[in-house]
């Protein structure tokens, strides 16, 4: 058969306040229930020098100091998934950024909301382009030789 997408991988980080909800299963569940593969797992307490390389886009927006701080918080769970269009697809299982309005059946959805504080706290993250995956792939796992091996 011909295959149109090449498989890709993406960087899911359970966030602070998914591991401290215990929604770590939840969320691996969701990804492997749509079919997508498992292919690195970490938890890291993640330090600043990470976390702003990582938001490096958001630097100069008022919510950054207050999203490190709560990157800070406690530990992540980094997730390397692959999948032929895996990007695209966490994002949609994902849900909206904001949790409030992200929609039932989505993971932010489910159990997101706003809890009143200063950065959003949404669950999960997904890298929203191919470079941005690859580049937070290299920042989480690294790129050398305990760089995750691809799927088979
Ligand atoms: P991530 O990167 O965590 O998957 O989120 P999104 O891709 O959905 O959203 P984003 O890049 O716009 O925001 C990154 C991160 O910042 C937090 N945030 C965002 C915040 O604390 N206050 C805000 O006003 C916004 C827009 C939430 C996600």
């Amino acid at each position: 058969m011909t295959t149109v997408h090449e498989p890709e991988a993406t960087l899911v980080l359970i966030k602070p306040d998914g591991v401290r909800r215990n929604l770590i299963g939840e969320v691996l569940a969701r990804i492997e229930r749509k079919g997508y593969k498992v292919t690195g797992l970490k938890m890291v307490v993640a330090d600043r020098a990470l976390l702003e390389e990582h938001y490096e886009e958001h630097v100069d927006r008022p919510f950054f100091g207050a999203l490190c701080d709560f990157m800070a918080s406690g530990p992540t769970v980094a997730v390397r998934v692959e999948g032929n269009r895996v990007i695209e697809g966490f994002r949609s299982l994902a849900g909206e950024t904001n949790p409030t309005t992200a929609r039932p059946g989505t993971i932010r959805g489910d159990f997101g909301r706003d809890w009143g504080t200063a950065a959003v706290e949404n669950i999960v993250h997904g890298s929203d382009s191919t470079l941005s995956a690859e580049r937070e792939l290299r920042i989480w796992f690294g790129g050398g030789d305990d760089a995750p091996e691809s799927e088979a």
